[in-house]
């Protein structure tokens, strides 16, 4: 049997805040932590799948700016709930909460806050987990000038493509390959930050209107791949989810 060890750690090495109730119920029960779970400090998967949501997150299914929000909390580690405006069913909390229908809408606790990029500062600021903006001031003014940059990507995934928005979304994706240049696997560095996490919903929204013109940029197409194949981006992916 593992040995049973006492922590009072409340975030895991994996950057997910464990609400005290969990480490409440774990010493109630008299196993506060395993040996592995210490070594780990990671909560296991049924602790985290009964994780109480610490945020609420609302908008529109297919919302670009409100998947920008959801990537941001899966990749801080936060546990949030997914309420959707839009969804046939919408949770009662939808229209309480969202009466305006604002997409997206960050409610944690009495506070509340629209606009993407707010919102993800906000979500990085105000909880524990991995840091998604540098911790000094240069590094965060170059990382809202990256966001800045690289804006001409946000394309109207309600229309097909014209050619103005094609040639827009090119010259953005060529500029994300020279950002790259510096063999870093993320704009931020080593990983992703509030740099990267923006242009993903547009990336994929270009990828299904046929717009995603990476050939010739060889940094920008293996960064697509990076992103194609994270955690973040398959679990709040509103085209496969
Ligand atoms: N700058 C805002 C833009 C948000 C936005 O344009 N959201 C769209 C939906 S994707 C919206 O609410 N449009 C108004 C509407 O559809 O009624 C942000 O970053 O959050």
């Amino acid at each position: 049997m593992a040995k049973v060890l006492k922590c009072s750690a409340n975030v895991s090495r994996c950057g997910v805040t464990i609400p005290p109730r969990i480490n409440d119920a774990r010493r109630a029960r008299g196993t506060p932590w395993t040996a592995l779970s210490v070594a780990m400090h990671c909560p296991t998967a049924y602790e985290i799948a009964n994780m109480p949501a610490q945020i609420e997150i609302h908008g529109f299914r297919l919302c670009p700016f409100a998947w920008r929000t959801r990537l941001a909390a899966r990749e801080k580690g936060v546990n949030f709930d997914w309420l959707p405006a839009d969804a046939s069913e919408p949770d009662p909390r939808s229209r309480e909460h969202n009466p305006n229908r604002r997409s997206p809408l960050l409610r944690h606790g009495d506070f509340i806050i629209a606009d993407s990029l707010v919102i993800i500062q906000y979500i990085d600021e105000a909880f524990e987990g991995p840091a998604l903006q540098p911790g000094d001031a240069q590094g965060r003014a170059r990382m809202r000038l990256s966001i800045a940059d690289l804006s001409s990507i946000m394309i109207d995934g309600r229309k097909e493509l014209d050619d103005e928005s094609r040639a827009r979304a090119k010259a953005a994706l060529g500029n994300l390959d020279a950002k790259l240049a510096n063999g870093a696997d993320w704009l931020g560095g080593d990983s992703p930050t509030l740099a990267d996490i923006p242009i993903w919903p547009f990336m994929s929204i270009l990828e299904f209107r046929g717009g995603l013109a990476l050939d010739g940029l060889p940094r920008a197409t293996a960064y697509w791949e990076r992103v194609r194949s994270r955690d973040s981006y398959k679990a709040t992916n509103p085209y496969t989810g």
